[in-house]
């Protein structure tokens, strides 16, 4: 007789809304995968991309074996070989370069590929290792940095809204956020607050399929919310709608910020961000006079010159009408930051203090003569696909004295410059524990399935290493049931009565938080314990794409793909066939004034790089934008190349975050 087993367990996926997933097995093998319905934010759904999940992990193209590089750098040739071997391989090359160079020459380059607290992002796995060996530290800055220090400089904290209050906003600003793609999830709270007549307003400047589905859309000039923002706060003066009491006791800095809100009086606004100013009047008396407004800002606002600044001043809307007294009020970026759990990684380890590399910065980090990185070791990312400067990566992977090592499920651009490959497993088949940064959910992970060939897991490819090492630290043998009780150790009171038995009993858990979670009702974590306006003069910062005079004229951005999770799911046949190959979205008008027409294949060019895509003439973008998506792999499009041979190496404004939204280019026929 055979059974079906139901396991429970959590989608890895860089997404905002983790959702709580159950996998049917039957005789070992996982035969079904679907939304938890009894999950209060999944309710039963995932979504185009993950539907797929058991497809890929099946796929034929997994990496299943470990293996050594045979051919050229880039060539992707390699030649099957044991754990043992490659461990003894990785031994050796880690302690000479060690010895001859110290331990900061390692950059363990750790991407977002899962989220989990043991096997990924969230809990910096493999960094106990790290700093036994001295290696440098990696800034994983690479999604929301820039927004995060945005937020931290005006509320303390990057934490805001519950997005389940969005079913009680009366007015929600989807700001910046492509819902229905990004995050579907939130979409049934929306609708919930629709149906108690919340009117609901897209701004982007593409007219996405979320913004299809809003009341209002607003298309805006990328890099340029924070004066959209300035000016629906000008308006509400304007209305004498401002909240004096919320002013007076919950905010510093009104005086300063009050004069640069003069500065950008609707008229001003229109002229940089491209909206009608009767628009802006218009939803700023509507902001004026709705309590509560939701406003769901994400990360693509941030990925601009200013983004940072975009974040902080956008954060400044609700110090000014007292949303945050409300549920459903207030501004929503990312919950991670009331998830109460700190991987312990050991920096005691460290024998010394190691300098940080930037993960947006590794062009420039590979090609550094002066303190030489020797060992990349990439995990759970993608960098030849996902990172900006991808033909300056590409040479620096090319370094011959580089010893690239990279753990991975697919054959990925970036496994092409391995030179020992290790085969990854997938979330069916490895223990985790995950918090959503779109909820307020644990989500644990229970290995439904083994591991396909000869997979490793995170944790335990680590701990393999340190073995062959010959480490003696004890936590580096940790479990990952220990782990696990570590992480939900804290004394935290969200904490409260969470224990690693308990989420493998029931699958998830809800942070112990009020319900509705209203924030900052005691208070900012700020240095006065108040929401902190920006000083005068630092409320907008115009983007890179403002430029003008130079030789590229259209602002690109690139934001995600429906069908892929960054690059994950780019090589499955059937997502990229509904992707299709590279698009790029012109006007109209820019079409026209360039000669292209639609469909044409055509060059996409700046000084940092070319991409070949089809054009679509379309009046989902304003003249002057194009748009594309990220996701697609290089090696997959006949020129080897994705958008982020166009997006150049320049830090936003804070965090050093990466300006994936911010590039001029032109277009031509391709020739
Ligand atoms: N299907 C799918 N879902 C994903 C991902 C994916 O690749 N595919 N990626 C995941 C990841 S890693 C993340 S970080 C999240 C974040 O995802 P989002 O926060 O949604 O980020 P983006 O997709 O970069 O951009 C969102 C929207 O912002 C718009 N935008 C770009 N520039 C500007 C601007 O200057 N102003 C305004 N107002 N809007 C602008 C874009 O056109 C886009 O519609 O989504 C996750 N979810
Ligand atoms: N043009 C453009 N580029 C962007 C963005 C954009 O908006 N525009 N967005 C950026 C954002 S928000 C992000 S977060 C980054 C993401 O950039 P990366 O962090 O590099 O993420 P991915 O490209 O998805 O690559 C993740 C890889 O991890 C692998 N993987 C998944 N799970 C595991 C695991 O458990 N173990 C191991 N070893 N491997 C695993 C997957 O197979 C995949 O190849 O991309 C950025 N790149
Ligand atoms: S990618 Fe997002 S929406 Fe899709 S299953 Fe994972 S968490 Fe859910
Ligand atoms: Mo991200």
């Amino acid at each position: 007789m055979t059974r079906e087993l139901n396991v429970l367990g959590a989608c890895p996926l860089d997404c905002p809304d983790t959702c709580s997933w159950v996998v049917t097995v039957k005789d070992g093998e996982a035969v079904r995968l679907r939304g938890n319905r009894d999950h209060p934010y999944t309710r039963g759904a995932l979504c185009v991309k993950v539907n797929r999940y058991l497809e890929h992990a099946a796929a034929p193209d997994r990496i299943l074996h470990p293996m050594r590089r045979v051919g050229p750098k880039g060539s992707g040739s390699f030649q099957r070989i044991t754990w043992d071997e490659a461990l003894d391989e990785i031994a050796r090359r880690l302690t000479s370069i060690v010895d001859e160079f110290g331990g900061e020459a390692i950059w363990p380059y750790q991407g977002t590929g899962t989220l989990g607290y043991i096997q990924g992002e969230t809990g910096q796995a493999g960094r106990r290792l790290w700093n036994a060996l001295g290696a440098s530290y990696h800034d994983l800055n690479i999604c929301s940095r820039a927004g995060n220090d945005g937020l931290r400089h005006t509320n303390g904290t990057p934490g805001g809204m519950d997005p389940e209050t969005f079913a009680q906003s009366k007015l929600i600003l989807l700001w910046g956020t492509n819902t229905l793609t990004s995050g579907h999830h939130l979409w049934k709270f929306i609708q919930d607050a629709r149906a108690a007549g919340a009117h609901v307003v897209a701004i982007d400047p593409i007219r996405t399929r979320t913004a299809d589905q809003a009341d209002e859309y607003l298309a805006i000039r990328p890099g340029t919310d924070a004066a959209l923002a300035l000016a629906l706060m000008h308006v509400v003066l304007d209305e004498g709608a401002e909240d004096r009491d919320y002013l007076e006791n919950h905010t510093t800095g009104w005086e300063d910020f009050e004069r640069e809100i003069r500065k950008y009086p609707p008229d001003v606004a229109a002229e940089i961000t491209g909206i009608p100013e009767k628009d802006i009047r218009a939803l700023g008396v509507r902001l004026a006079h709705t309590r509560p407004t939701g406003i769901r800002a994400t990360m693509g606002i941030q990925r601009h010159r200013g983004g940072g600044t975009a974040m902080r001043t956008i954060a400044s809307i609700p110090g000014v009408t007292g949303d945050w007294r409300h549920p459903g009020g207030g501004v929503a970026y990312s919950t991670s930051a009331h998830v109460p759990i700190q991987a312990d990684t050991r920096p005691d380890l460290l024998e010394k203090p190691v300098r940080t590399l930037t993960m947006t910065r590794l062009a420039e980090g590979l090609e550094d003569t002066g303190d030489p990185v020797k060992c990349l070791w990439v995990y759970a990312a993608n960098p030849m696909g996902s990172t900006s400067d991808q033909n300056r990566i590409r040479k620096g992977l090319m370094r011959e004295d580089l010893f690239t090592v990279v753990m991975e499920q697919f054959p990925t651009d970036t496994v092409d410059y391995a030179d020992i490959v290790l085969p990854a497993t997938m979330q069916i088949e490895h223990t985790d524990l995950h918090a959503g940064y779109g909820h307020m959910y644990l989500i644990w992970n229970e290995p439904a399935v083994a591991p396909p060939g000869e997979c490793l897991s995170t944790t335990e490819t680590f701990r393999r290493v340190a073995r062959r090492l010959g480490l003696t630290e004890p936590s580096l043998y940790d479990t990952d049931l220990e782990i696990a009780a570590q992480l939900v150790s804290g004394d935290h009171p969200a904490l409260d009565g969470i224990t690693v038995d308990r989420l493998r009993e029931e699958g998830w858990v809800r942070l112990n938080y009020p319900d509705p979670f209203v924030p900052f009702t005691e208070g900012f974590p700020t240095p006065s314990g108040k929401l902190e306006f920006p000083p005068e003069g630092r409320g907008y910062v115009a983007p890179f794409s403002a430029a003008t005079g130079g030789p590229y004229r259209l602002a690109m951005i690139t934001p995600a793909a429906h069908t892929f999770l960054n690059t994950v799911f780019g090589n499955n046949p059937e997502l990229r066939r509904r992707a299709g190959g590279p698009k790029i979205l012109v006007s109209e008008k820019d079409a026209a004034d360039r000669g292209l027409s639609d469909g044409q294949r055509v060059r996409v060019f700046n000084d940092t790089g070319e991409m070949a895509a089809h054009l679509e003439v379309s009046d989902r973008v304003a003249a002057g934008v194009v748009a594309t998506t990220k996701g697609h792999w290089p090696k997959l499009n006949p020129d080897g190349a994705n958008a982020n041979v166009l997006v150049g190496e320049h830090d936003a404004d804070m965090g050093r975050g990466a300006v994936y939204h911010d590039n001029l280019v032109e277009i031509a026929p391709l020739a």
